[in-house]
């Protein structure tokens, strides 16, 4: 049976899944979780504690969160995109840094969205915690960069780096200062399968819950 994806083009986690679907050009269909569909959304709320998306679907085998979706493709379908090292310790570290991407960029931008969607407005205290920590994160990121050595494809790294700071640049922009990271972002965004995610996702920008910016 065909792999299936559940998710919406707009959403960041699922980005992130797809990116790693598309660099290895794996079969699957697209199922959108959205009012329109609400058999996908039962599936989702259904799968686990949240019901948050994207959700794999292989068979019998449900998989969520972005992160073990793609551990999950590296071992059942894998492709010429290494998503993981090979080596124990290298695949440790490289978790390791997914995590960055997740809890200090990605997961610190949807706060302010967050609260937008909730309370209509960003209140200037979020506004103040949420670009220091972003800030914070930038700095840390852009010192790491230096001693980064990109891959010949995409790994899990990328797969979580494009789509948080994609939008994490959207809540603050990244600052001159950090000019490997401006680069990095700009390289990420090229990349051909997250080009793809970019693209599909255009038609729901108007959307962005803080206003998206004219540009990439
Ligand atoms: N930790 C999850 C986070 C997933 C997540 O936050 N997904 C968002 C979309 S980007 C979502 O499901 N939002 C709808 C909701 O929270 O009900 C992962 O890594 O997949």
């Amino acid at each position: 049976m065909m792999l299936a994806l559940y998710g919406h083009p707009f959403s960041s986690y699922t980005w992130k899944a797809l990116i790693a679907l598309y660099a290895n050009a794996t079969p699957f269909v697209f199922r959108m979780v959205d009012p329109n569909h609400p058999e996908n959304v039962a599936r989702v709320q259904a799968a686990s504690p949240l019901g948050k998306f994207p959700l794999l679907v292989d068979g019998e085998v449900e998989v969520f969160e972005a992160s073990s979706i793609i551990e999950y493709l590296a071992l059942h379908h894998p492709g010429p995109a290494m998503l993981l090292p090979a080596d124990p310790d290298e695949a440790l570290r490289m978790r390791m840094f997914d995590r960055v991407f997740d809890n200090y960029v990605m997961n610190v931008m949807q706060e302010s969205v967050a609260e937008v969607i909730r309370e209509g407005a960003l209140s200037a205290p979020t506004r103040e915690r949420v670009h220091a920590a972003l800030r914070r994160s930038y700095n840390w990121i852009d010192n790491w960069l230096a001693t980064y050595r990109r891959p010949m494809t995409v790994s899990l790294i990328e797969c979580a780096a494009a789509p948080s700071l994609f939008y994490a640049d959207w809540v603050l922009q990244i600052p001159d200062e950090f000019a490997l990271l401006r680069a990095w972002r700009a390289h990420l965004l090229a990349l051909p399968p997250v080009k793809r995610c970019i693209d599909e996702a255009r038609p729901w920008r108007q959307f962005f819950p803080l206003g998206a910016p004219d540009r990439d």
